[in-house]
């Protein structure tokens, strides 16, 4: 299950913490796009991350939990994407949690269902931006060598470009696609429409396409067959 992150082009991230309706979330799952990520920066629960998961468990789709909250890791996920922040100013964001995570539940951790995700945080504005603390005003080489210490360094499988709410700088992320060897790139943030989606798909890996969702369905679906075209 692991590898098969390496064929994902399109994925659509849910939020536990908004509401989606029956028809729209089949909609969602029947578009074509690879996996479901299950995944926000607040108000995630044990409870409605449960919840979200049985009903995508409905398709027959790679449903995969980005982890954020201790409290809110569920059993049954395909994968359990585990962010570490690079450009973090506080190591909690980086190891500190996971340390923690570990040293209470050791026994309890399925590691060949881990994936561990590089996240270069890029959007000052957004929620994970202000949470973690990041330093997010990088200019294209320390990006670049962010990326490199995720890839080269610390042999990530993931690094993951994070603009989350807004469009990135799309030539920030072809200097790191230039420097990245062996992790796939994800990049995630304002991916809205066509063009976005196909902008982002030229440059990087994996395409994450998440508020555009709640926004704008029809939007939001049209972003699947961009990626993939
Ligand atoms: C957020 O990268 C994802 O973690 C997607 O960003 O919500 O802006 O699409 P958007």
């Amino acid at each position: 299950m692991r590898d098969e992150i390496k064929t994902w082009r399109h994925v659509f991230k849910l939020d536990p913490d908004r509401d989606i309706l029956d028809d729209d979330l089949e909609l969602i799952c029947m578009s074509g796009t690879d996996a479901i990520m299950v995944g926000g920066s607040s108000g995630i629960t044990y409870d409605n991350t449960v919840d979200l998961m049985s009903r995508v468990r409905r398709y027959e789709l790679p449903c995969v939990l980005e982890v954020s909250d201790l409290e809110a890791v569920v059993p049954g996920f395909d994968l359990y994407m585990i962010p570490m922040v690079l450009n973090t100013q506080h190591s909690q964001w980086m190891i500190g949690r996971h340390v923690q995570a570990i040293e209470q539940y050791s026994h309890l951790i399925p590691w060949e269902l881990l994936i561990p995700e590089g996240y270069i945080v890029l959007n000052g504005e957004s929620t994970v931006a202000q949470l973690t603390d990041a330093i997010t005003d990088l200019d294209a080489d320390t990006a670049a060598a962010y990326a490199q210490a995720a890839d080269r360094l610390l042999q990530l499988p993931v690094v993951y470009v994070e603009y989350s709410g807004t469009f990135g700088d799309m030539e920030l992320a072809a200097d790191i696609r230039r420097v990245t060897r062996n992790a796939r790139i994800f990049y995630g943030g304002g991916v809205v429409d066509e063009q976005t989606a196909r902008q982002a798909s030229q440059i990087c890996d994996t395409v994450i396409v998440g508020n555009i969702v709640y926004n704008d369905l029809q939007q939001a679906l049209k972003t699947v067959s961009a990626v993939k075209a």
